[in-house]
């Protein structure tokens, strides 16, 4: 089974990950690099992506990838966007600060949508694929599924947050899902172009 290295350290990601990309032998960078993260400096999801799936590429020699991902609240201009993971110490306080930040806000203009970007280098090869999903943030965390800010985005999809939804359930309309499948469908094709 070809190996891939996922360049992440966070366990709720992976464990997604590991669910979609069933057809592969999935390994996290943290089994190479010691816990050394990269900078993740990028201006973009797309910048940020690649910076991860170099560095995990770097320090593995196997064919890598990473994702960056995160949430956009229309009503604070697509904040916290790139800073999701650095808004506030904790999933749980990013989660309070994004609700005070959004207190007088009325539902109508609490949209936001979830953006993933995922990178995949091998040496030779680079690309990029990205996926979205839409929603509204609550007034309140609602439910116990998921991770980082699950609980706090209602889906226009499920009609439901995603903190209650199955990871399943989630990844089939996700950011991260969208993404992957993009990125499985893109692994297949270069599979393909290989065996010719
Ligand atoms: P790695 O860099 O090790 O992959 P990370 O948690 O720092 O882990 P990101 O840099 O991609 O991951 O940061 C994205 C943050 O956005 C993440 O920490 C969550 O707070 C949030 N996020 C991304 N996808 C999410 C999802 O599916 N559900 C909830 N929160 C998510």
């Amino acid at each position: 089974m070809d190996i891939l290295v996922a360049a992440t350290h966070n366990k709720g990601k992976l464990a997604e990950m590991k669910k979609i990309l069933s057809g592969f032998e999935l390994r996290s960078v943290g089994d190479y690099d010691g816990g050394v993260e990269p900078e993740e400096n990028g201006a973009t999801f797309e910048e940020n992506a690649l910076i991860k799936a170099r560095a995990a590429y770097a320090c593995s020699g196997l064919p890598s990838f990473g994702d960056d991902s995160g949430l956009c609240a229309d009503a604070l201009g697509g904040a916290p966007g790139v800073y999701s993971a650095r808004f506030a110490p904790t999933p749980h306080e990013c989660n309070l600060k994004l609700l005070a930040a959004l207190a007088d806000v009325p539902d109508e203009k609490r949209t936001a949508h979830f953006a993933c970007c995922i990178a995949y280098c091998d040496g030779d090869t680079e690309f990029t694929v990205t996926g979205r999903c839409e929603g509204r943030i609550l007034h309140a965390e609602t439910g116990t599924e998921g991770f980082g800010y699950d609980p706090v985005f209602y889906s226009d999809d499920l009609k439901m947050s995603f903190g209650e939804a199955g990871m399943d359930e989630k990844n089939a309309v996700s950011h991260r899902g969208r993404a992957l499948a993009a990125f499985a469908a893109k692994l297949a094709e270069m599979r393909k172009n290989d065996r010719k």
